[in-house]
């Protein structure tokens, strides 16, 4: 063919040139990671063979229940090991507490992969769970206050409340089915916790414990963004847009779906941010004659932060950044929260002594809308949520990129392939790693023999020294991480947690309804229950419920 004027400038030559060009980008791109498996500077590291070149190691890891693979490859590893990522990239696993300290502390230094970072962004927008750098430090510099303990305790009245509803709801399916009933307690808690954190992060109303109440188009909304999250969509196409970001113009399944959820979500958010700042605004102009905010929630509280006069204008969020916090509140906060509890209730149903001790504590309390600091001076109380914390762990580990090129700080040096002892891990730029959160909450080595047990007791004996180590913002653990990046949310669902159970180990007793072995854990984002012989059910926990009667 012979090249003209004309034929540069049909549309085909000009489409043929921006996709070969496209190919070029792409491929420019992507050689890095392609050539990553033979230039790593993990490829020294112990760890497991891959077992597909595209997949790596994650197809078994996605099949195995719950961290059963770590666990497998630490004992036979070691402490410190690699896998393979996506395209056979190495990725370093680590249960080194000064390893993983190190990570927390540095948090900048350590972001979110960019594949966790997109995925999550087309349902959160830059919300606090997503935002890194300075927008980061900026976003939870503003948000803290609202977390604070002051704040919780104002909004314990709400988790009271709802702890009461739940059992009116549980005593209505108990009087249609007689007692004990079976029940899935996953779907009461769920219910719960969405409505709190409907009234208490932005005074709305989700009413889903209202056995008459319709179904709610932000729950709705939420739902249908939620589930095209917690499917596994990776496909070339994904891990590609990850890569070469221009490919993000072509929507996917993911954002078809979802379209219609966002703009529901956005007008209801613009709508609930208009009314706060108007709120805000009259309750200032009502100030100068007494008059005060009364909404305590945890939207008005940021709004309220960013208006006021120390927050230097160039620090302040936008409209845009605080509409992102609606649906990260709800996915950070709502069934995190359920899923602890009803692990909870789980391990109480299968230790009916603990359930019992339990109880008596919480019926030696003469009211049945505690305060916060009345939930906090229960010791045993305490000790069962802390230790659901560390054996049921709802996010059961988090994963991070190096920013740069590395060296972590090691507490207990390895042995590499080559038998040479390394007492720090060199990382490249761009590598994978994945915190270990419940493998270290359970670590014989850190908590000892009788780490695999539910045992509130050890909580009020006193842990084990070594445990001091453990970077986490709470209790030595890292169900709530550690860092800069740690949950901002914790005391508020501790707090919600503790009003849950005393209302529901007051209300009732639990055993199981089925043996232990019928349950299984699968990891969709958190830690969730399943029944065995049931999965195309999809998350439920069945347990024999009946009321408690007082003798
Ligand atoms: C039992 C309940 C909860 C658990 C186990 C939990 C755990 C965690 C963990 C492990 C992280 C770090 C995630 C990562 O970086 O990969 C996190 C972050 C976060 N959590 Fe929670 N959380 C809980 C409840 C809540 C609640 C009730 C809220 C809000 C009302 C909340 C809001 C957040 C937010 C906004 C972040 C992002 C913080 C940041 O990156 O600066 N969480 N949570
Ligand atoms: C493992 O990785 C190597 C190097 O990337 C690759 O050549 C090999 O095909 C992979 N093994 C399997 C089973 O895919
Ligand atoms: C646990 O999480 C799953 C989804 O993440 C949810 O379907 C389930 O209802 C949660 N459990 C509870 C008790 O809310
Ligand atoms: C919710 O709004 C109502 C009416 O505007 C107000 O009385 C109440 O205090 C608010 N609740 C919270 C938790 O902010
Ligand atoms: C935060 O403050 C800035 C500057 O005063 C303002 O432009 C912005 O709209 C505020 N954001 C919210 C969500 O109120
Ligand atoms: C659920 C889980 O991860 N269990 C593991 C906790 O840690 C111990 C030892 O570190 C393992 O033996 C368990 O399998």
């Amino acid at each position: 063919m012979i090249l003209t004027v004309h034929t540069l400038l049909s549309p085909y030559f000009l489409l043929l040139s921006i996709g070969a060009s496209a190919l070029l980008f792409t491929i420019y791109k992507l050689l890095p990671v392609l050539l990553s498996p033979f230039t790593s500077t993990l490829r020294n590291l112990p760890g497991p063979p891959n077992t597909s070149w595209f997949y790596g190691n994650l197809k078994e890891i996605q099949a195995a229940e719950q961290s059963t693979l770590h666990n497998a490859w630490v004992e036979k590893y070691g402490k410190t090991i690699r896998y393979k990522g996506w395209l056979n990239t190495d990725r370093l696993y680590t249960l080194d507490t000064r390893a993983v300290g190190h990570i927390l502390s540095h948090s900048y230094d350590y972001p979110k992969p960019e594949m966790s970072r997109f995925t999550l962004s087309q349902v959160l927008g830059a919300g606090l769970l997503i935002v890194e750098g300075e927008q980061h430090r900026r976003q939870r510099r503003i948000m803290n206050p609202a977390f604070g303990p002051v704040q919780v305790r104002e909004l314990t009245g709400i988790f009271v409340e709802k702890a009461n509803e739940l059992c009116d709801f549980w005593n209505e399916e108990i009087a249609k089915h007689g007692e004990p009933a079976r029940i899935n307690v996953l779907d009461g808690l769920s219910k719960a916790t969405l409505d709190v954190i409907g009234l208490a992060g932005f005074n709305y109303t989700f009413n889903s414990l209202n056995p008459h109440g319709e179904s709610n188009e932000l729950n709705d909304a939420f739902s249908t963004m939620f589930q095209s999250l917690t499917q596994l969509n990776a496909n070339l196409m994904r891990v590609l847009k990850v890569y070469v970001p221009i490919l993000r113009v072509f929507p996917d399944a993911t954002t078809r779906t979802t379209e219609n959820a966002q703009s529901v979500m956005r007008r209801i958010g613009m709508q609930l941010i208009a009314d706060k700042k108007a709120e805000i605004i009259k309750a200032a102009n009502a100030g100068e004659k007494g008059g005060s905010l009364q909404s305590r929630d945890l939207l008005t509280l940021l709004i309220k932060a960013n208006m006021s006069t120390d927050i230097p204008e160039n620090q302040r969020l936008s409209d845009e950044d605080v509409l992102a916090q609606v649906p990260t509140f709800l996915v950070a906060g709502h069934e995190t929260t359920s899923n602890a509890t009803t692990w909870c209730l789980y391990a109480l149903a299968h230790a009916p002594e603990i359930q019992q001790k339990l109880r008596e504590e919480l019926l030696g309390v003469a009211t049945q809308n505690p305060t916060m600091d009345e939930l906090n001076e229960l010791p045993y109380l305490d000790a069962v949520v802390r230790e659901t914390m560390r054996y049921h762990a709802p996010v059961s580990g988090t994963i991070r990129h190096s920013a740069k090129d590395n060296v972590i700080p090691l507490a207990t040096p390895f042995v590499d392939v080559n038998g040479q002892v390394q007492d720090v891990i060199r990382i490249h730029k761009g590598c994978v790693i994945l915190i270990p959160i419940l493998a270290i909450n359970k670590s014989k080595e850190l908590w000892g023999e009788d780490a695999d047990e539910f045992k509130p007791e050890r909580w009020i004996t006193g842990v084990p020294e070594a445990v001091q180590h453990i970077p986490g913002v709470w209790g030595n653990m890292l169900s709530f991480l550690g860092g800069p990046r740690s949950c901002i949310g914790y005391r508020f669902s501790l707090v919600e947690m503790k009003a849950l159970l005393f209302a529901l180990v007051r209300g009732f007793e639990y055993e199981p309804a089925m043996p232990a072995e019928a349950i299984t854990k699968k990891m969709a984002i958190v830690q969730r229950p399943f029944v065995r012989s049931e999965m195309e059910k999809g998350s439920q926990l069945p347990l024999m419920v009946r009321p408690y009667q007082r003798t």
